[in-house]
């Protein structure tokens, strides 16, 4: 059994105007992609509280409530640590969104996703987020992190 690290990823959503924010990852893993916020869970945390860290840290918005909406499993090449990510929405928020040393937030309509600079497994679960519906992915990607050599992704 293959070594797990524990990631969040939250979608601030306006559902009333069909937005979405995103922000361009400034630093770090992923730059110069959009994606939603989120990171690492800490050891002393639980992961919905750790989803709810990083929304803050990384775009100034605190949740007030959360939708979990599935787990994400990546597996990367010559790699023996896989990621687990765990994703949220969130449709209820105090604050207003700002750039911060890791995160330039931006707003999107829920249909326009940013694709071609999201992660390239996004485009295969985002439509369970727009549909209500749970998931679970797994995927299989090559040192590059671009290309996916094997995927399987479902409802639950
Ligand atoms: P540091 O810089 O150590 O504080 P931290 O913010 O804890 O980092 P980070 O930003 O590296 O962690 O976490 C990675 C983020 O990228 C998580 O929100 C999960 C997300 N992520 C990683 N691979 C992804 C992928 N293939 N598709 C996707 N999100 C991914 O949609
Ligand atoms: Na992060
Ligand atoms: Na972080």
């Amino acid at each position: 059994q293959m070594a797990h690290r524990l990631y969040t990823l939250i979608f601030p959503l306006d559902r009333q105007a069909n937005r979405v924010l995103l922000g361009m990852k400034k630093r770090g893993f992923g730059k110069n992609k959009y994606n939603g916020f989120g990171g690492k869970v800490e050891a002393h945390e639980t992961i919905a509280a750790g989803a709810m860290r990083e929304l803050h840290e990384e775009s100034g918005l605190s949740a007030r409530s959360l939708d979990k909406h599935g787990i994400l499993f990546f597996y990367f090449e010559g790699d023996s640590v896989a990621m687990e990510v765990h994703v949220y929405v969130t449709g209820e928020y105090a604050g207003r969104a700002v750039e911060t040393d890791e995160m330039r937030p931006e707003w999107f309509d829920m249909d326009g996703m940013p694709f071609e600079k999201m992660w390239a497994d996004d485009p295969e679960w985002w439509p369970m987020v727009l549909e209500g519906k749970r998931f679970v992915g797994r995927f299989w990607f090559k040192n590059d992190m671009v290309t996916i050599t094997r995927r399987e992704v479902a409802p639950v």
